[in-house]
């Protein structure tokens, strides 16, 4: 897997979930402002909203959208109860966590 990032962004969230799961993984770092792949490369090529962070899975599938992807990181590796099951409460109030950080605190303050 290849995880897009870039310091000081909320790309640390599934970096830290990749890390504490222990999946091997490749850490790819882009200027958030330029675009630009480090070592060379047009970002918006892999993610065209340009966005990090992007997971890419090694048949190539491109995932987005930090909620989204902590989430498909802790279902790989259900042995670390990173996640509750799929379909239970407890997953719903989860996703409604990640949903106001991701949305409402990120948009609303630490983006200005
Ligand atoms: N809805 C996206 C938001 C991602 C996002 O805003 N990432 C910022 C870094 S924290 C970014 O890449 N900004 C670059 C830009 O706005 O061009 C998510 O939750 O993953």
């Amino acid at each position: 897997m290849k995880l897009f990032y870039a310091p000081g962004s909320l790309s640390l969230l599934p970096h830290i979930v990749l890390r504490e799961v222990g999946l091997p993984f490749t850490a790819i770092k882009i200027n958030e402002h330029t675009k630009v792949i480090e070592g060379g490369g047009d970002y918006r090529k892999v993610n065209p909203l340009g966005y990090v962070p992007a997971l890419v899975l090694d048949d190539g599938t491109l995932l987005t959208e930090g909620a989204a992807i902590v989430q498909y990181i802790a279902d790989r590796v259900p042995s670390k109860n990173l996640a509750p099951p799929n379909g239970t409460i407890k997953r719903t109030r989860l996703q409604a966590c990640l949903n106001f950080f991701l949305s409402e605190m990120h948009k609303g303050g630490f983006s200005l």
